[in-house]
């Protein structure tokens, strides 16, 4: 029978439990979570972070740096290693990754692994998983990469994203269920120079000004869309052999942007949604919100140069660009421009290689979930509440868990959950479109990775302004 429990803890109390006052205990080791009598038992203890030798170590550190979009236009941005995106982390499924940050900022910051089930302490959730790593600092994550899959990384303080704080982070297969000869990973972005601001604390003339917004929503000033850190009139080369299989591996780490893909001249093979195997499915178009990822096989069939091109479907900005170059071009020529797409996937399409466990039963409990924009203030809201001012979702190790979303606001809204994959219809996720006007989904997942864990928008501008929850696990 589905119930509710979310409103047992009293907000109060949330955010005394999240204040940093109580994290001591939690960051840094596997300790145990402060207990409660109230909202349904004690907090469930986080499995215990890997202290295995890491077979990957790897530093980044977090600085001020300049960026260049094109050969001739350069900003002031935030960035790991000096780089934007950052560097790609590629390691082997079951690894141990070491990443000891180093945080050169003027501010607070933290890293979360995005889709990557890590155990609670290092998720990387300032005051919820750890306490923020203040300026000078360093903080290592340390955890087991696995399942395969494309994931990416960044920074989760704040509206540090969309400053540059993001870098891809690829788990490779010991054995993948599609052949490929060789591979790309393409970071679509949305380019903003400058700070980020929330309407609330810019106002127009700093923060969003509402260009390219769509109705019911503002947008931040975005100065162009990027693959792999540059402009479409700048796009990198994916050079390809004619008779190759080529694999992309495409991530949305944009902060605002829903992106439209298509390749010109090629049909894609999609196999992974969020880093799972799905069955293979042609589509020529897919579309993915901030946070998901797809990755698609192209048969290098059709000899020339190629725009792979990520248009915004909530803004005016030209579309992010990269060019598919055959080695039988000699380089030369004007890319193609893709035609207008006639098999767009659907979620519907996506059949995950093999479904989740612990979900296939009716829930042993159901959250039905409001989607929706504040009245009057710029807020974002769930269920009415604005986090860090919201209650937990409380949940049992074991459970099935459902989480029905109604959206009623205009806008899209992209959900993420952390620490866990769902089941959305036939395909296994971590981050999933709610269409605007009253569009509804339903997840379920298993709980089966005790801790505190955020549920919310990656609109990093809803989520800032509210849209979040904590799944926290009760005994
Ligand atoms: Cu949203």
């Amino acid at each position: 029978m589905p119930h509710r429990e979310q409103r047992s803890l009293s907000r109060r109390r949330l955010l005394q439990l999240t204040g940093t006052t109580t994290l001591g205990a939690l960051a840094g080791c596997a300790g145990q979570l402060p207990g409660t009598d109230d909202g349904g038992g004690r907090e469930v203890s986080p499995r215990p972070t890997v202290t295995a030798e890491p077979d990957t170590s790897v530093s980044l550190t977090a600085a001020s740096g300049t960026i260049r979009p094109t050969p001739d236009t350069s900003t002031t941005n935030w960035m790991y290693e000096g780089q934007f995106p950052g560097p790609e982390l590629r390691v082997q499924e079951g690894d141990v990754l070491s990443v000891e940050l180093t945080n050169d900022l003027q501010e607070e910051t933290t890293i979360h692994w995005h889709g990557v089930p890590v155990p609670n302490p290092v998720d990387g959730v300032p005051n919820v998983t750890q306490d923020p790593i203040a300026s000078g600092n360093t903080f290592t994550y340390t955890f087991r990469a696995e399942p395969a899959g494309t994931y990416f990384y960044h920074s989760h303080v704040g509206l540090q994203l969309d400053r540059g704080l993001l870098g891809p982070l690829i788990v490779e297969e010991r054995e993948p269920h599609v052949e490929y000869d060789r591979e790309y990973v393409v970071v679509v972005d949305d380019y903003l120079p400058g700070e980020p601001k929330l309407p609330s604390d810019g106002g127009r003339g700093g923060g969003m000004g509402g260009r390219g917004g769509m109705m019911g929503d503002v947008r931040p000033p975005y100065e162009g869309l990027l693959i792999n850190g540059r402009l479409p009139e700048n796009p990198q080369t994916f050079d390809v052999t004619e008779g190759e299989r080529v694999r992309f591996r495409f991530v949305n780490a944009s902060s605002a942007t829903v992106f439209g893909v298509r390749i010109a001249g090629h049909e894609m093979t999609v196999t992974h949604t969020d880093g799972r195997p799905v069955e293979p499915v042609d589509a020529d178009s897919f579309v993915f919100g901030a946070g998901e990822r797809y990755d698609v096989v192209v048969e290098a069939t059709n000899p020339g140069r190629w725009f792979v091109q990520a248009d915004a479907l909530d803004g005016n900005e030209p579309p992010a660009r990269a060019a598919v170059e055959y080695e039988s071009t000699g380089g030369s020529g004007t890319p193609q421009t893709p035609s207008s797409s006639s098999n767009r996937l659907q979620y519907g399409d996506l059949r995950a290689l093999s479904s989740l466990d612990g979900v296939s039963d009716d829930p042993d409990r159901t959250f039905d979930l409001t989607l929706s924009r504040g009245r009057g203030e710029y807020v974002w809201t769930i269920d009415g509440q604005t986090y860090p001012d919201a209650d937990p979702l409380n949940i049992r190790p074991g459970e099935h868990v459902r989480i029905r979303m109604t959206n009623q606001s205009p806008v899209v809204h992209p959900m993420h959950l952390h620490g866990h994959f769902f089941q959305v219809g036939n395909a296994v996720k971590d981050t999933v479109i709610v269409p605007g006007h009253r569009g509804q989904v339903t997840i379920d997942f298993h709980a089966d990775n005790p801790g505190r864990w955020l549920f919310h928008c990656h609109n990093l501008y809803h989520l800032d302004a509210g849209m979040a929850r904590v799944v926290r696990y009760v005994e």
